[in-house]
């Protein structure tokens, strides 16, 4: 009896060390390592200085931008790409902080900073037309043309976000879901300017050059875009984070831009050699 048990228990064991051999081949840390992308510019053009950009899309030949910070920095843009000119815009009342924005058929939604209220406006003429609430801060929408996509900072006091990117409906704006969002199994927290690019979600990581580029179906990071060095210095006025991602997916054209950067960039992404 007590050798038949000392036979199942080895048995056992082997068992064990056999699954723990497979769950370690199959851990995230073994996978191959998540590929990291380059860039290259295809074209820089003028971006308002002065815009400390929280959002950022592209619609039909124009970039449409809001921008934050209080006392009346806080707007909606219509923006033409060549000359960076603002030919429209909705300057929100001064004690609001403007953040993301998204298109949604005939309106255009846009968060604020941590007012828990957002506005919809009508797309053409940035007539207001209503506002919705929310929980926690608000940093970045995008849309995929089927749901809308928020970023997760859910603590209105906290200093950054969670490792999440929050579903919304896109007529009710509640929220539906939630994507976690990890790398090589860690939170990736900070997630901001957000963009759906051919199936991921682009997020730019909060006061960082870089994007992560996300799979929405599993919130794993799949790739990283370094981008370092696309600003250079140019000892003037001094600029803020890299910040606002733009996809024109009818031509598969990429934009950047940061807060307060002169320029905003059209980029072509360079898978960088493994190292
Ligand atoms: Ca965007």
């Amino acid at each position: 009896m007590l050798k038949s048990t000392h036979g199942t228990l080895v048995g056992m064991r082997f068992l064990i060390v056999i699954a723990a051999v497979a769950a370690t081949a199959c851990s995230p840390a073994s996978d191959q390592a998540v590929p990291e992308f380059a860039f290259e510019v295809v074209h820089a053009y003028p971006h308002d200085r002065n815009a400390f950009t929280e959002g950022l899309f592209y619609s039909n030949g124009f970039l449409y931008e809001s921008t934050g910070l209080e006392s009346g920095r806080s707007s909606v843009r219509k923006v033409r790409l060549e000359t960076g000119e603002v030919i429209q815009k909705f300057q929100l009342p001064d004690q609001y902080f403007g953040e993301g924005i998204v298109k949604w058929h005939d309106k255009l939604y846009q968060l604020t900073y941590k007012s828990e209220t957002g506005f919809i406006f009508d797309f053409e003429t940035f007539g207001k037309k209503g506002e919705f609430r929310y929980q926690g801060q608000g940093w970045a929408f995008t849309t995929d043309g089927k749901q809308i996509y928020m970023d997760g900072s859910r603590d209105v006091q906290a200093g950054t976000s969670d490792a999440e990117i929050r579903i919304l409906d896109p007529e009710t704006l509640k929220e539906k879901g939630a994507i976690q969002v990890t790398d090589e199994g860690r939170p990736v927290r900070n997630l901001n300017e957000l963009e759906w690019v051919k199936g991921e979600i682009f997020a730019n990581i909060w006061q960082t050059n870089r994007i992560a580029r996300i799979d929405p179906k599993t919130g794993k990071v799949v790739g990283w875009i370094d981008l370092s060095g696309l600003l250079p210095p140019d000892g003037g006025q001094p600029v803020d984070v890299l910040n606002g991602i733009a996809y024109d997916d009818e031509h598969d054209r990429l934009f950047v831009t940061g807060k307060l950067w002169p320029k905003l960039f059209e980029i072509k992404l360079l898978k960088k050699r493994s190292q």
